[in-house]
This record gives C-alpha cells, structure tokens and sequence, in this order.
C-alpha cells in the first residue's frame, strides 16, 4: 500500500490495496443470479446432504468463514514499528452498539504484552496509608461492576484535519470500540489504600514494552474508573490489556492504561507540559491545549459508506450510524441528504447509555440521485458536533487529536461512495 494524498486518484487505489476486497466483493451484485444454482431452490443445497462437524471441532467458536472479510485493518503508513501501530475496527460491517472482541481496534506503543496472569501484580502506592499489591484473583474478591462504554483514541479521525483523506469508516472513525466491561471500581480499591489528603493525581502505568504511564486526576479516578479484567463477558483479550485495563469512561483512549500494573498517588501531575504534548492539540496560534481529556460528541453513518456502497440501487434504501458523547447520553441525532441544507431527526434504536455509542438510523426512499449524507449528534448537555469548517474555525489545521466534525460520504447514481468534504 503506498503513501496516499488527498487526491482521488491516490484514495481509489488506496481503496483498490488497503480495503482489499473492496474493489471485487463489494462491486459484485448481490441480486438474484449470485452464488451457485445448484444450491438454491428448487435444488436442495450441499450442506442439507451430509452431516455436519459435531461440537467437539469448535471449542471455542468463531466467524462463519464467508464473513472472512470482516476483520481489523491497519493502514501501511500509520503502522510503521512496534513501537507505535494501530488497526481499525470495521464499523461498516457492525451493527447495534457492542463491539465484539476480536474486531476492537488497537493501539499499541509497544507491541502486545503476553502477560501471564499468575506473575501479574497491581499495585498501589503512593500518598496512602495502606500500599496494596493484588493478584488478579484478589482483585476478582471486590466487588464488581458492569458498564457499557465507548474507547475512542484522541487521534481517530487525526487524519482528516486537512481534507477528506482516507476511503471508509473503518478509517476515518475505525479508532473506537464498546465493550461491556466487568472490574472493580477505582474507588472501592482507593478507599482500600486510603488515599491521604494531600493525594492529587494518579500515575498509572502499564507492564507492556512501552510500559506507558499517564497522569489522572484524583477526581475522575474517584468518579466513575473501573478497572477491568472482563470485556463483554470474558476475560479481557491480550490485544486489550489482558489480565487487567484501566477504564476512563468518556475520556480519550490514553489514559485507559493496558496491562495495568501501577498506580501511584501524588499531590501533582507527573508529567510535564513536554511529555504530554504528544497528546495536545497545536492551535493555529502556536500553542497548545493541554489535559483536553473528554471526547467530544461525534457521530459517523456507517453504511452506506466508501467499503457499504449501496447496492440494491433506488428505493427504500437504510442508514444506519453511531453516535457518542464523552459528556453523556446522546439526545438526538440527525441525518441530511444535501451536505447540510436539510436536517431529518434520525431514529435511536438499542440501548441509549451513557457514555457509550449509541445506534441510530434514517430510512428513507432513494431517488437515485447523488447524496452528500451526514450525520450530527447533539449530547444531553446540549452540545451539538460542528461541522468541519466550524471546527477549523477555532482549531486550525494543525492538530491530529480531538477531530469531531461532521463527515460528509457523496453517494453517486450507481451507490458507490466517497470521502469528501462540502464547502
Ligand atoms: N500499556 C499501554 N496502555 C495503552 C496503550 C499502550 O500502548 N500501552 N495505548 C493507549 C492508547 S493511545 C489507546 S488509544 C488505547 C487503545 O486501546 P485498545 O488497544 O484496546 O483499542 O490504549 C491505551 N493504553
Ligand atoms: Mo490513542
């Protein structure tokens, strides 16, 4: 896969080597006259003719292999070494609001740690009266909670800051995922260790190569951090921190620390404005925004979209999106047809949970024509997600981090669809 610009030339063949199948599966038809004959009625199909594998073959289950293409992609050029690489999670082939295990994105800044949970500790120390050090099965004898939240790095999205650049949602918003999770809440695990008052900020740290640490602040660690060792029922996958990850619900990604190993109490940040400029945002003015930890409401549609090309031509014809709010519960969502000259209230359906995707849709019957679709989400705070040109209006071109503006896919006559922007 080559370095791609802004150009169409460069994103169609993007789509053409990164997508993959892109290009064959998803051109081809899917009417009437598809697959074999010979297995449709009035035949009687192959597998109604033999037995099948019994339950022994699969013990522990996975895709039908016709679903083969639905999998995490990485682009080339963001994935250079193991010391920084991410995949992204194929949200145009998900529907509803839980990401389901093998299909979360990654981001990793020092590979994937193969911990074995018998050696693993947490610790905890510090500015407290009672320094703890757990096994996993210690921590399993707290008492649990479940949530439901969304993890979306700061940097998803980065990538368009400048102009409508890579061809799928996998791409431009693939940087998410959500997950039921099941931990002990930070809070019963402070009060344990009995933070002292002068006890400000966390240091948290993980036991991979990078063995990445963040600094929290005392105040969310003690409102709603879980620290978690189930992801949607089972033990959390090594991808995702196995045994045990910290979770920040609403905040950006970062701070949700992998293999978590550490956390100190002190009475001050323990990174310096230097260190964490990885993860602030340059203004236009030359400085930066610091400890901008919440994420914004965003929402993206998901099908049709550039790897989702509508393909049963006009007529009733179904979006389907999500939307999310570091803030809390998403109130409304709306969808527009014509790059946004018209607005049409979608449909939440599922689950409406706070801070956690929520599924939307807009039905709608299909002329045929040229669509410049959107979609704006606006939160239980009353914040609505601004446009692009709004966004930069404030932000400037030069950050990668916090990117929420509106996307706009052009679905042309034939249904294929492109990442553009509208003035
Ligand atoms: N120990 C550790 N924790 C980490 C990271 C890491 O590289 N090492 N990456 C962080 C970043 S930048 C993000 S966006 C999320 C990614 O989590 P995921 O791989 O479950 O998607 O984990 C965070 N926690
Ligand atoms: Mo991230």
């Amino acid at each position: 896969m080559s370095k791609m610009d802004s150009s169409r030339q460069s994103r169609r063949s993007f789509l053409a080597a990164g997508a993959g199948v892109a290009a064959s599966v998803l051109a081809k038809p899917a009417a009437a006259g598809a697959g074999n004959p010979a297995n449709q009625p009035p035949n009687v199909p192959e597998w109604t003719k033999s037995l099948g594998e019994g339950v022994a073959v699969r013990p522990y289950g996975k895709p039908s292999k016709f679903e083969k293409d639905v999998v995490r992609r990485d682009v080339e050029w963001l994935t250079a070494s193991r010391e920084s690489s991410v995949s992204f999670t194929p949200l145009h082939e998900l529907e509803g609001i839980i990401t389901p295990n093998g299909l979360c994105f990654e981001r990793h800044h020092g590979g994937i740690a193969e911990v074995d949970p018998a050696d693993h500790r947490l610790m905890i120390h510090g500015l407290v009266e009672r320094p703890l050090i757990l096994t996993l099965e210690e921590l399993k004898r707290y008492p649990r909670v479940n949530r439901i939240h969304f993890m979306e790095c700061a940097a998803n999205s980065g990538m368009e800051w400048r102009g409508a650049q890579l061809n799928g949602c996998q791409f431009t918003h693939g940087m998410i995922h959500c997950v039921q999770y099941t931990g002990v809440s930070l809070r019963t695990l402070l009060e344990e260790a009995g933070v002292k008052t002068n006890g400000k900020w966390l240091l948290v740290e993980g036991a991979d190569a990078a063995a990445m640490d963040r600094s929290l602040p005392i105040e969310k660690a003690l409102d709603d951090c879980i620290i978690a060792y189930k992801m949607n029922g089972e033990a959390l996958y090594p991808e995702q921190g196995y045994p045990m990850r910290l979770v920040v619900p609403g905040w950006q990604g970062n701070l949700w620390v992998k293999w978590l190993r550490r956390i100190k109490v002190g009475d001050q940040p323990w990174h310096t404005r230097e260190e964490t400029s990885k993860y602030t945002d340059l203004m236009p003015n030359g400085k930066a925004r610091r400890f901008t930890w919440s994420m914004d409401a965003k929402s993206v549609i998901t099908s049709p979209s550039p790897q989702a090309p509508i393909r049963h031509g006009k007529g009733f014809t179904i979006v389907s999106g999500l939307a999310w709010s570091g803030a809390g519960k998403v109130k409304r969502v709306d969808v527009s047809l014509d790059g946004g000259r018209n607005w049409w209230p979608a449909r939440l359906d599922g689950p409406v949970l706070d801070k956690a995707l929520t599924r939307f849709y807009y039905e709608f019957d299909w002329n045929g024509e040229p669509l410049l679709l959107q979609s704006r989400v606006q939160d239980e705070t009353g914040y609505v997600q601004p446009s692009k040109a709004e966004l930069r209006k404030i932000r400037g071109v030069n950050s990668i981090y916090h990117n929420n503006g509106i996307q706009t896919w052009h679905v042309q006559a034939n249904g294929e669809v492109e990442n553009v922007e509208v003035a």
